[in-house]
């Protein structure tokens, strides 16, 4: 039996990979840090399979120990401050969870269990102003938030921990991908939320930034088998993971009205408050290289996605109508 330690378990990814690597007969330690009020939401059906650890990204110490009690053949590196939006507000905080967090993983990684296998979840948010349509591993970066340089930190120290102590480290290079369990922050999830709560009658408008944003959206439940196929190749590498096709934001809401019904126009308000102060324009990744070495393939698409977690959102709603705030 193959042990794992996730950190980030309680996230949208998290979540994804612990039920796949159960399901692969994995033991998952899980790595949780302290919150006054429980966030199991996303791991709620699979918590008592998980073995829990008290540790945090920021704090070394408690990382050393979380490599020491699980004793890890895979080490997944999925925890961050995650919301690019929320790093320019908190940039020091995001620099520490998201950059410094990497090292200390890495740090804990080389002290206690050098050989265990390490993979880091770095970011399409890398290319930022891109230098290249479509992205591969080869484009150069060019960041355009807090959130995307410490990204760029973690993804830089990762491939030289790589090059400078001989241990399996990879770096995923993953393009947007979402689900029902998404944050509610999220665009794609405050538009299928949104969505929801306007057919039920319980909000009466959306408002959203930037319409003409383009991205790569994909599927978490896809994505998370790239991660496990890349510490379970030969050799470590980097690989850029993404469907290949890019949408507008207006494509997602128009997507996302027109599963219930109703035309977006009547419903979405734009608010300059959710414009961002430096914007990255469009994503759209190449991943011939991971189809080709990892033989990674995804098996849902950005229509049926989307449809998909508007009807999450309205049985969520239907269910507790009353529960779930407005964003
Ligand atoms: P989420 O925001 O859903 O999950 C982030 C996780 O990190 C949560 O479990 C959170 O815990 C944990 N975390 C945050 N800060 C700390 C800390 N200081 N110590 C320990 N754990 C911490 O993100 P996703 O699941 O969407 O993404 C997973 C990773 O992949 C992230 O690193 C993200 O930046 C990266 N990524 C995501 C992409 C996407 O499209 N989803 C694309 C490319 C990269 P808590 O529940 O307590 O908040
Ligand atoms: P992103 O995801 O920044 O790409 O980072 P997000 O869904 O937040 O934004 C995508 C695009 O939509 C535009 N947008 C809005 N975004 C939000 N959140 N809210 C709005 O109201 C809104 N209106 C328009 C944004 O300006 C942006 O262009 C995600 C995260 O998961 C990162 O952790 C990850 O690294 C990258 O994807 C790849």
């Amino acid at each position: 039996m193959k042990t794992a330690l996730i950190t980030g378990v309680t996230g949208q990814d998290g979540s994804y990979l612990a039920e796949l690597l159960l399901e692969k007969g994995y033991k998952v330690y899980g790595v949780r840090r302290r919150t006054s009020t429980p966030n199991y939401e996303n791991v709620e059906h699979i918590k008592d399979q998980i073995q829990w650890i008290s540790a945090d990204l920021t704090d070394l110490g408690s990382l050393i120990e979380a490599v020491r009690e699980s004793d890890p053949d895979e080490v997944y590196n999925l925890g961050a401050q995650s919301f690019v939006a929320s790093s320019w507000p908190q940039p020091t905080a995001t620099g520490q969870m998201t950059a410094m967090g990497v090292t200390n993983m890495l740090e804990a990684v080389r002290l206690v269990k050098p050989e265990a296998r390490f993979y880091q979840a770095s970011s399409s948010e890398m290319f930022g102003k891109v230098q290249a349509i479509p992205q591969s591993e080869t484009t150069p970066f060019y960041p355009r938030s807090p959130y995307g340089v410490a990204k760029l930190y973690g993804h830089w120290i990762t491939v030289n921990y790589r090059e400078s102590f001989d241990m399996f480290a990879c770096s995923g290079i993953l393009f947007n991908h979402e689900s029902p369990r998404r944050g509610l922050e999220f665009v794609t999830r405050k538009v299928t939320d949104g969505v929801a709560q306007i057919k039920l009658g319980l909000a009466k408008e959306l408002r959203l930034g930037n319409l003409d944003a383009k991205r790569d959206w994909g599927f978490a439940g896809d994505y998370v088998k790239a991660m496990w196929l890349m510490l379970q190749q030969d050799t470590p590498d980097d690989y850029v993971i993404s469907t290949g096709e890019m949408h507008t934001v207006e494509e997602l809401v128009q997507v996302a009205f027109d599963h219930v019904g109703l035309n977006w126009r009547d419903y979405v308000v734009i608010d300059e408050k959710f414009v961002r102060p430096a914007e990255v324009d469009l994503l759209l990744g190449d991943c011939t290289k991971a189809k080709e070495k990892l033989g990674w393939e995804l098996e849902v698409g950005f229509e049926q996605l989307v449809k998909n977690m508007v009807d999450a959102d309205l049985k969520r709603h239907s269910l507790k109508p009353s529960a779930v705030p407005v964003y």
